[in-house]
This record gives C-alpha cells, sequence and structure tokens, in this order.
C-alpha cells in the first residue's frame, strides 16, 4: 500500500489514472487540484471513500504542497494548462502552472525525497514532417512550436535538472495525445463528438491534413503505473500506440458513426504555428518494462467515447456553449 499524491486529477487524463489506481491496486490516493475551468469533479464521482480523498489548491502553493509531500510515499504530476489554443490567446497561467507549479513541486520533492513522476507530452520535440519516415524518440532534440508546448518542454527541464543536481528520485514520460472518455469538450475529439450531436458540423482546422496519434486514456494509465513502479530514476520514457490518423479521417469516423456524409465537416482558420505531424517510438518503454497498449483498434475506442459522450451529456453540456462562444471569436 502507497500513499499517492495526484496533481490535477480531476482533470481528464489525472481523474483516468485516479479510477486506473484504485482499481488496480492497494494504493490510497489523494488529489490536489485548483479546479479551473478544465477541471471537473463529476469525474471523481463513485471512489472509495476509504482510500480516496480530495484537497482543492494550487501546486503554486508552497506551504499547502509542503504538508501534502510530507504525508505521501509518492506523487505523479498532471496538473497543467494543456490546451494549445488558450495558450496563444493568454499565455500566463501556462507560465504559472506549468514552470512555477512544477518547480514548486520540485522543491518539495528536494526536501522530502519522495518518489516523483513528472507527466509531460511529445509536443516538448516539435513536429515531423508528413512524409518523415522518422517518429519521436527519448533522444530527440527538444524544439517546442506553441507557449504549452514550451512551458512542458521548461518543466521537463527543470525535472531532468533537479535529478541531475540534487539528486530527486523522478521519472519523465511524454505521451502522445489522448482519447476516451471525461476529456473536454475544448479538445479535438470531444469537441467534434458534442458538435454532431448538437448537428452541428465539426470544424477542422486549416486543410485537416495535420496528423497526431493517438493513444486511449486507459492505456496512458497503464503506462504511467508501470513506470512508476519500475521506471528507472532519471529516465525519460515515451508513450504512445502507433496510433497516427490525420484529423479528417477521426473526423470522417464521428461522421460515419452518425450516419452522416463523410465530407460533412467546415474547414476553419488555422492555429497559428500548428504542429504538423506527431509520431511517437515506444519501444524503450515495451522493452526495458515490458509495457504494451491494450486498445489497438482505434475506430472501436472512438466509438465507445461517442457512447460516453451519448450517455453522459449532463457530464459536458455545462462547458458546451462557452467552449464554442471562445472559439466563434477565433473564427474556428
Ligand atoms: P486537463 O486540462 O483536462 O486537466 C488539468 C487539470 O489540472 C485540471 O483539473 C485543472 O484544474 C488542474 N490544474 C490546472 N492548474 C492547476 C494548478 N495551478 N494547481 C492545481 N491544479 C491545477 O489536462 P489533461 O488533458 O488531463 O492533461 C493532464 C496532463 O497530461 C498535462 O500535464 C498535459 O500536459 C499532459 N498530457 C496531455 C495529453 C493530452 O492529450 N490531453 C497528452 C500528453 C500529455
Ligand atoms: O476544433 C478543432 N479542430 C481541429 O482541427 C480543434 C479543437 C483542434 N483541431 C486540430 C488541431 C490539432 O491538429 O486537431 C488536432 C488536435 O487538437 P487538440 O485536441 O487541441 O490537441 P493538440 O493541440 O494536438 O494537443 C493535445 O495533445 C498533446 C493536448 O491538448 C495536449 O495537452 C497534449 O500535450
Amino acid at each position: 500500500m502507497r500513499r499517492l499524491l495526484i496533481t490535477g486529477g480531476a482533470g481528464f487524463i489525472g481523474s483516468n489514472f485516479v479510477h486506473y489506481v484504485l482499481e488496480n491496486t492497494d494504493d490510497h490516493v489523494t488529489v490536489l487540484d485548483s479546479l479551473t475551468y478544465a477541471a471537473n469533479l463529476a469525474s471523481l464521482e463513485g471512489l472509495p471513500a476509504g482510500r480516496f480523498r480530495f484537497v482543492e489548491g494550487d501546486i503554486c502553493d508552497a506551504t499547502l504542497v509542503d504538508g501534502l509531500f510530507d504525508t505521501h510515499d509518492a506523487v505523479v504530476h498532471y496538473a497543467a494548462e494543456s490546451h494549445n489554443d488558450n495558450s496563444l490567446v493568454g499565455p500566463a497561467p501556462f507560465v504559472q502552472t506549468n514552470l512555477v507549479g512544477t518547480f514548486t513541486l520540485l522543491e518539495a520533492a528536494r526536501r522530502t525525497g519522495i518518489r516523483y513522476h513528472h507527466i509531460s507530452t511529445d509536443e516538448v520535440y516539435g513536429d515531423l514532417e508528413f512524409d518523415d519516415p522518422a517518429r519521436f524518440t527519448e533522444s530527440t532534440p527538444y524544439n517546442p512550436s506553441s507557449p504549452y508546448s514550451s512551458t512542458k518542454a521548461g518543466s521537463d527541464l527543470l525535472v531532468r535538472a533537479w535529478v541531475r543536481s540534487f539528486g530527486v528520485r523522478a521519472t519523465i514520460s511524454n505521451c502522445s495525445n489522448n482519447y476516451g472518455p471525461r476529456q473536454h469538450v475544448e479538445k479535438f475529439i470531444p469537441r467534434q463528438i458534442t458538435n454532431v450531436i448538437d448537428g452541428v458540423r465539426p470544424r477542422l482546422y486549416g486543410d485537416g491534413l495535420n496528423v497526431r496519434d493517438w493513444i486511449h486514456a486507459d492505456d496512458h494509465s497503464s503506462a504511467v503505473l508501470r513506470i512508476l513502479d519500475a521506471g528507472r530514476i532519471g529516465e525519460t520514457y515515451l508513450i504512445g500506440a502507433d496510433g497516427e490518423k490525420t484529423n479528417r479521417e477521426v473526423v470522417e469516423l464521428i461522421l460515419q458513426h452518425a450516419g452522416l456524409a463523410p465530407d460533412a465537416y467546415d474547414l476553419v482558420t488555422d492555429r497559428p504555428g500548428h504542429d504538423k505531424r506527431y509520431a511517437i517510438d515506444w519501444s524503450k518503454l515495451r522493452d526495458e518494462l515490458g509495457w504494451e497498449p491494450r486498445y489497438r483498434d482505434f475506430g472501436a475506442g472512438i466509438e465507445s467515447t461517442i457512447d460516453w459522450y451519448r450517455e453522459n451529456e449532463q457530464w459536458w453540456r455545462p462547458q458546451k456553449a462557452a467552449t464554442e462562444q471562445k472559439y466563434a471569436a477565433a473564427g474556428q
């Protein structure tokens, strides 16, 4: 039995990990989350009260963080400002949470010596050309494009420095694009699923041919738990599931599932600096830690995700109108 502190556990991937840990281990879990617009407490309903506790608070609050680190054995750090489009409109909270917040946690890890796992993204590596046979590996140079990805890259570099200079017992994982239940409707897949439910045509940025490498959030969670249990201190592990798809292909699947024409979408204003393609080589995680993804069939994963949004309208409906207003202001 381990006492785990999970930051950002009321968000999409953090809450998935909370469920995963409580279902698959004997660990006790505390979530630290400041409940920004991206959080949803409904994502944490139904958890076993004896093994789960929620603390509302900011990862930049050193006093609060210190107290929590004193009473836990390990921390998994998910909390972040996570949306690229928001980072282009207002980067300040990205610098604060992603950089200052990570710094605050690392200082507490340095003081207490507890195990620290840092959640990051493949976007720190920049993007690949469409016809490039290469995929990102753990040794690809950092080259982030957006305020979001640059603050995530900076946070990774802080972790590496705190390992090397202060002996913090940390690991880092950089994962590709996640999909699955309980993702905020600002993100691509839930936005298009809920648009279709509302009878609105999906919106593709630019020509819709940008490529993302999709992984189901449950597979991300199983990989993180594996790294927490068996990863080598100081190492970085890439997490992926061979899920490369153009944005158009994804929207076509969503339209097909709803019985609509495959081209019933609109092309809208492109994202400034829009990364072309991401692709992950996850062989280190497979070869060193024996991890494999379970969700190999993207079409089936998308179908079950669509079903979840159809069956859980009360979860996403309160955020939908405000999210679409933000997009409308940007012509998207
Ligand atoms: P999300 O936006 O859904 O959730 C973020 C959570 O962090 C929210 O609950 C929010 O309230 C909380 N939070 C934000 N600022 C905070 C602060 N200062 N103090 C405490 N809590 C705070 O994000 P997500 O998509 O679940 O991403 C989680 C992590 O995974 C991030 O670090 C992100 O960079 C990383 N990641 C995401 C993806 C993806 O596809 N979504 C892929 C790879 C890595
Ligand atoms: O309406 C849309 N139309 C569209 O074409 C939206 C919201 C997005 N897009 C495109 C932009 C991207 O090419 O879809 C793709 C995915 O967009 P997002 O869901 O915003 O994800 P992305 O920018 O790729 O970043 C995501 O994956 C990596 C997460 O939001 C990050 O937190 C994670 O680090």
